[in-house]
């Protein structure tokens, strides 16, 4: 007796994609519209191979608003998929949890949402009897141990149980529905249908317990395929087939800058990058990353200002490879320069003086705003990391060399 279902988790509609403005206008568009494109990918998909279910593991929507445009996008493609023939179970999570104010759409019977307490729905597939446990975020902020209202597995269902939420102590995400694996695998469940991170990974083999990531990057951080899990279970064994959905790529390419004397020689090289970006990925959004910056190319560099550079690759790559966007350009410049005493080195050293606390104190203003949160995503090592590194290269770039600040 084998199950077939599809797991997806954190479609994201209609996230707005900040930031993107200066792509070209067809680029541009096409990042609007990249998670409504990932979720008719998946829903073509499953409407084509008719699986026995589908389950979205919460974030089905990018905003507590649940725009109107969203949610029509939604339901269009939960009518497909009951013309398919295929029931939907979905749990929402901490972006589109059920307090948030919107305008209802009714939705295809097929549709089953959870609501905001574990509870169990029951199909029957051929003769199988498959339970799925799950509930929805009824307020943004869910910090209980969810994972204790689930009914232990009994009997000889094929029993599944969806959670969006992380690992308890989980420093890099906001802990939601905190759990441990060992209390995912002491409710005996066949398999752990996951959202919320947004990075694929299987936590556990056998029985699978699984994140399946973002159906589609939604910022440079979530780079690589996007998409998808296809899954079947037999007799106690569960096999994993990734599906790719996601409409763009983020990608990062390193330029090596070496021995480069002329705009043309910097051209090519980045081209052959972001052909073979092109070439393994397909359409995305790719960060360029120049290394090996040694004095003659960082003196050609010097001769314009870096949105002309940007400019000129972004134009080159958009008559070669059109669904290729230029995201950033990084000059990936040896650490800080000799830097002469007094000021300058001063203001540095006490930046590299400032720990994780010291720097969510200074920044609290702006990441701990509102509104603004929705823009600068969160406050994490890396990012820390990414804001000294800007405000050392402004420094030693911008007002030591004069002029290169943008
Ligand atoms: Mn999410």
């Amino acid at each position: 007796m084998t199950i077939r279902f599809i797991h997806a988790a954190d479609l994201h509609l209609g996230s707005p994609f900040k930031g993107f403005a200066g792509l070209p206008g067809k680029m541009a568009e096409a990042v609007r519209e990249s998670t409504f494109t990932a979720f008719r990918n998946m829903i073509n998909y499953a409407a084509g191979t008719r699986p026995d279910f589908l389950l979205i593991a919460g974030d089905v929507y990018d905003g507590e608003d649940r725009s109107l445009r969203a949610q029509e996008q939604f339901r269009q493609g939960m009518e497909t998929l009951r013309e398919a023939g295929v029931p939907v179970f979905v749990s929402h999570g901490n972006h589109d949890h059920l307090a948030g104010s919107w305008v209802r759409f009714t939705l295809p019977e097929n549709v089953r949402v959870f609501g905001p307490e574990v509870e169990t729905a029951e199909l029957t597939v051929r003769g199988t009897t498959v339970k799925i446990h799950g509930f929805s975020y009824p307020e943004r902020h869910v910090t209980e141990p969810v994972i204790r209202h689930y009914p232990e597995a009994e009997g000889e269902a094929v029993e599944i149980g969806m959670l969006h939420g992380s690992i308890r102590g989980d420093e890099a995400h906001d802990v939601y529905a905190p759990f441990s694996k060992d209390e995912l695998l002491g409710k005996g469940y066949d398999y752990w249908a996951l959202g919320h991170i947004h990075k694929r990974q299987v936590l556990h083999e056998q029985p699978p317990i699984v994140y399946p990531g973002s159906l589609q990057g939604l910022h440079r951080k979530e780079s690589g395929v996007k998409g998808f899990y296809d899954v079947t279970v037999a007799q106690g064994a569960a096999a994993l087939e990734f599906v790719p959905a996601g409409a763009l790529v983020f990608g990062k390419a390193e330029v090596d800058c070496r021995g480069i004397r002329h705009a043309d020689e910097w051209l090519d090289r980045c081209m052959d990058r972001i052909r073979a970006f092109r070439e393994a990925n397909g359409p995305g959004l790719l960060d360029l990353g120049l290394t090996g910056i040694d004095e003659e190319s960082d003196a050609l560099f010097g001769e314009a200002p870096e949105s002309e550079w940007m400019e000129f690759i972004r134009e080159a790559a958009m008559r070669d490879c059109p669904d290729v966007g230029i995201h950033r350009i990084t000059w990936e410049r040896a650490a800080v320069p000799a830097v002469p005493g007094g000021l300058f080195r001063d203001v540095l050293d006490e930046l590299e003086g400032w720990d994780k606390d010291g720097w969510k104190s200074r920044l609290s203003d702006l990441y701990g705003h509102r509104q603004a949160y929705r823009f600068t995503g969160r406050l994490d090592e890396e990012s820390i990391r990414e804001i000294r590194e800007e405000a050392e290269r402004l420094l030693t770039d911008g007002l030591m060399k004069g002029g290169r600040a943008e």
